[in-house]
């Protein structure tokens, strides 16, 4: 049984889908014709009062999840502490609170693991019980790895994007126009989670980068943050799956329609792979490396673990640490940048991802190929070459948009779906990613459109989780914590007011 809603109902699902082996194909709904190109609206935000009222609501949906040292990544379809999530959420409660920045971070550190891995998930014990699949129970790392932090509250035993350093980074620049209380707590700070940054880095080079390439390798989509994204329909296609029997879809309670999250097609082959890591491998990563069957470099993943690099250089040379870990860390900048290199596909005008077991690269067009951007440290050619892309009709300069923001996938792409999850909506959170990179590759007044163009979407539709690229339409959960936390960042860095500010 699955829910049947339609993409407008508001949310309002009466079911609790419930998956099957064999079960529904990967889109389950027909795609709407592409709408008619739109004018482009100039952005709404302009008055300091719009600003304050923004900055107000987003500070009240951080509110609204706050558990208390650390946040729900959204209030209902995800109950629990998610890693990246919780970086991007540190980076725009440093605008509201440092101290409880800092707290977000050292709440997701202290169940680090033993090899350096931060946990993708942090159940939240006090979840109400059926709100959140696969839960604490099916995961239970530490029963299963004697890596794992001791338990309760279980961990999930895949990992996701390594934002955390840059995240650590952002709270000492706030913090550093601040008081001289707050200066010195965020200096307490930064030494007391340099060493867990550090083997965290260490762990993504080492175990899951056994090869020295400079790039991550990821055994299960959950581990890039992108879960449904084309790029890995190839891999999950050659797997074979085995009975994982029924099982609970109380995603779809949350969402508009089940054409929103991934197929049960998707889930079968989450929970297959979740299984062999769990029972096959019991969460070691040299066994995992040995045999399991999904197994790819992950470009943007390897991409925010170079600017992560960056980010961590620059904590270790305020901390004055030891000469042989910057050079280390400045080793693993260069090796991530030219390894990205080495995934350039001449003719997308794109990095991919390659997958392991196949031996081949993956060529999907979606936003992860824009990973050398966030990478940085570019040549004149190559950011020439990716901005081409960028504004091409493969992704912003597609007429029917509804703001210029880029779809998770290329619209021209044959998999792109405008509401299905990493299928080709637009994400707020990927899009900070890509403001940021734009601005440290020095692009600012592009950097400054995506800005303005990013909060007018939020402005007019609220913190959602995605947004269909060609409607607009809030997708996913509402109040989504990241969200909301980008837009403060966004808020804060308007270099109209910097200017105002500086003179
Ligand atoms: C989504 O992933 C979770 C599984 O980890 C899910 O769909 O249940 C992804 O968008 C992921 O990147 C994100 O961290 C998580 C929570 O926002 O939701």
């Amino acid at each position: 049984m699955t829910t049947t809603g339609s993409p407008d109902d508001g949310g309002k699902h009466k079911e609790i889908g419930v998956g099957r082996s064999g079960g529904s194909s990967r889109v389950e709904e027909p795609l709407a014709d592409v709408p008619p190109a739109k004018e482009m609206r100039p952005p709404r935000l302009g008055p300091p009062e719009d600003v304050e009222a923004l900055t107000s609501e987003a500070a009240k949906v951080l509110r609204l999840n706050d558990m208390g040292g650390w946040t729900k990544a959204a209030p209902e379809l995800y109950p629990h502490q998610w890693s990246w999530d919780s970086a991007f959420i540190a980076i725009g409660l440093a605008h509201l609170d440092i101290r409880r920045a800092a707290r977000e971070l050292e709440m997701l550190f202290a169940h680090q693991w033993r090899t350096g891995k931060v946990p993708h998930i942090v159940f939240n014990q006090d979840a109400p019980p059926k709100s959140y699949f696969p839960g604490p129970e099916h995961w239970a790392c530490a029963a299963a790895s004697p890596d794992a932090p001791p338990a309760p509250p279980y961990t999930s035993c895949l990992s996701q994007p390594p934002v955390h350093a840059i995240a650590v980074l952002r709270i000492w620049e706030a913090a550093s126009s601040g008081s001289e209380g707050e200066i010195s707590f965020a200096r307490a700070f930064l030494s007391g989670i340099y060493p867990g940054l550090l083997s965290w880095h260490r762990y993504l080079l080492t175990y899951r980068d056994p090869e020295g390439s400079g790039l991550v390798t990821i055994y299960h989509p959950w581990g890039s943050g992108t879960d449904n994204s084309p790029r890995w329909d190839k891999p999950l296609e050659a797997l074979e799956v085995g009975d994982v029997g029924p099982y609970p879809r109380y995603d779809l309670r949350h969402v508009g329609s089940p054409s929103q999250r991934p197929t049960n097609a998707d889930y079968e082959r989450y929970l297959w792979l979740m299984n062999l890591i769990k029972r096959a491998h019991h969460c070691d990563e040299p066994n995992i490396y040995e045999s399991h069957p999904f197994l790819v470099k992950d470009v943007l993943t390897s991409a925010i673990l170079v600017a992560a690099n960056e980010a961590l250089l620059e904590i270790a040379s305020l901390l004055e640490a030891p000469e042989e870990e910057l050079d280390l860390v400045r080793d693993w900048v260069d090796r991530g940048r030219r390894a990205l290199e080495g995934c350039w596909d001449l003719e997308l005008g794109l990095s991919l991802d390659y997958d392991l077991r196949a031996d081949r690269p993956l060529r999907v067009r979606t936003v992860a190929g824009f990973a050398p951007l966030i990478a940085g440290g570019l040549s004149k050619e190559r950011l020439g070459a990716l901005l081409e892309t960028l504004d091409s009709p493969a992704f912003l300069g597609h007429r029917g948009l509804r703001w210029p923001l880029p779809p998770s996938t290329s619209t021209d792409d044959s998999r792109f779906h405008p509401r299905s999850y990493w299928r080709g909506p637009t994400w707020p959170v990927f899009n900070w990613l890509l403001w940021w990179s734009l601005v440290r590759a020095g692009e600012h007044e592009r950097a400054e459109r995506l800005r303005q163009t990013a909060l007018d979407q939020l402005a007019v539709r609220g913190f959602g989780e995605y947004f269909d690229p060609f409607t607009g339409q809030l997708l996913g959960s509402a109040n989504q914590s990241w969200t909301a936390a980008v837009a403060l960042d966004w808020l804060v860095h308007d270099p109209a007011q910097e200017n105002r500010m500086a003179s």
